[in-house]
């Protein structure tokens, strides 16, 4: 399981957690650290001292190398930015945005960085600016989405650029991270199979709808009333604001009405929570420690890829 990305970032398995905004917190990333892949703690909209406060803590959980997920759509960006430098974080994951402004001052200050691309175009763009390696992710994942599904996008971003890609969208076991790298992929993201990890923090209530899911059961809203479509469970919230997106609302409406909403799923409010999550929530079926996960993914993988 070597590859430049565990070497890039000093890990034993090629798996980074994904960067979710109010769910990867200190005790998530902490455990996938200890159990070889790259924890990271996501900034999310979070005020920065609550970060910096998170960062002390999972210091606190682990003496490997984690990161720090930068959204970049909060207003908070350029202070997060500035955490990481002062924290001497291992590395950087951004998404929701460019983050070029930021990559010769995170480089002079050794941290690897690696953005979160949905496009070749914007692959390119973080090659030439100096990236260490990107996330490759396809419109299966959770959260904020691109357009292309990651079958498509990782062999196509992966023949555009010379450094590492990581794939990420519809990965959650073994035989997805074995297709990964047969696209050329040299590491994973996975988001969606560590919601259901013991030392994920999310509300109960949470953890069962992705559990519980079947393939059907995640919806994409916000691609008509707003420029970042979400994927998460289709709850009944979720197809009311399908709904109201398709009577014609306005961007502020929609915004209105979902301000907040990620907060409140991991607060397990069922009626007004937006439980984002991937489209491979149908394959979760249990929950289990970060380490078990982990080492289940890589041992099977492992074996299919040495065949
Ligand atoms: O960022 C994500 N997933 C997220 S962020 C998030 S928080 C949120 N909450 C409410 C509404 C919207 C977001 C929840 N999930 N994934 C990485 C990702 N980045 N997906 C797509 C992109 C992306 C999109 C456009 C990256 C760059 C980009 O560039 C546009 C440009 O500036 O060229």
């Amino acid at each position: 399981m070597n590859t430049k990305i565990t070497e890039i970032l000093g890990i034993e398995f090629p798996i980074l957690q994904g960067g979710m905004a109010w769910v990867s917190e200190h005790k998530l990333a902490a455990a996938v650290s200890n159990a070889g892949g790259a924890g990271i703690i996501a900034g999310g909209n979070a005020p920065a001292d609550v970060i910096r406060a998170e960062i002390h803590r999972a210091k606190a959980l682990t003496t490997k190398p984690f990161g720090l997920n930068i959204m970049l759509m909060s207003p908070n960006s350029d202070d997060l930015a500035q955490i990481a430098i002062d924290e001497k974080l291992a590395f950087v994951t951004t998404g929701a945005g460019n983050p070029g402004k930021y990559i010769e001052a995170w480089k002079s200050a050794g941290i690897k960085v690696i953005p979160v691309i949905p496009s070749v175009g914007l692959a390119k763009r973080m090659a030439r600016a100096g990236a260490d390696a990107v996330i490759a992710e396809g419109g299966e994942a959770g959260g904020h989405i691109g357009e292309i599904s990651t079958m498509c996008l990782v062999p196509q971003v992966v023949d555009a650029i010379e450094i590492p890609v990581i794939a990420a969208g519809g990965i959650a076991d073994g035989r997805g991270m074995a297709a990964a790298f047969m696209l050329g992929a040299q590491g994973v993201q996975i988001g969606t199979a560590f919601l259901a990890a013991h030392e994920c923090q999310i509300h109960e209530n949470y953890k069962k709808l992705v559990v519980g899911a079947k393939d059907t059961d995640s919806i994409v809203t916000g691609r008509i009333a707003t420029t970042h479509p979400v994927r998460g469970i289709k709850t009944k919230f979720a197809r009311a604001m399908l709904d109201l997106e398709k009577s014609g609302c306005t961007a502020e409406d929609f915004e209105v009405r979902t301000a907040g909403a990620l907060k409140k799923a991991v607060d397990g409010n069922i009626e007004e929570g937006s439980f984002m999550c991937g489209s491979i929530a149908g394959m979760i079926s249990r929950e289990g420690s970060a380490e078990e996960i982990i080492r289940e993914i890589t041992k099977v993988a492992g074996g299919l890829l040495s065949k």
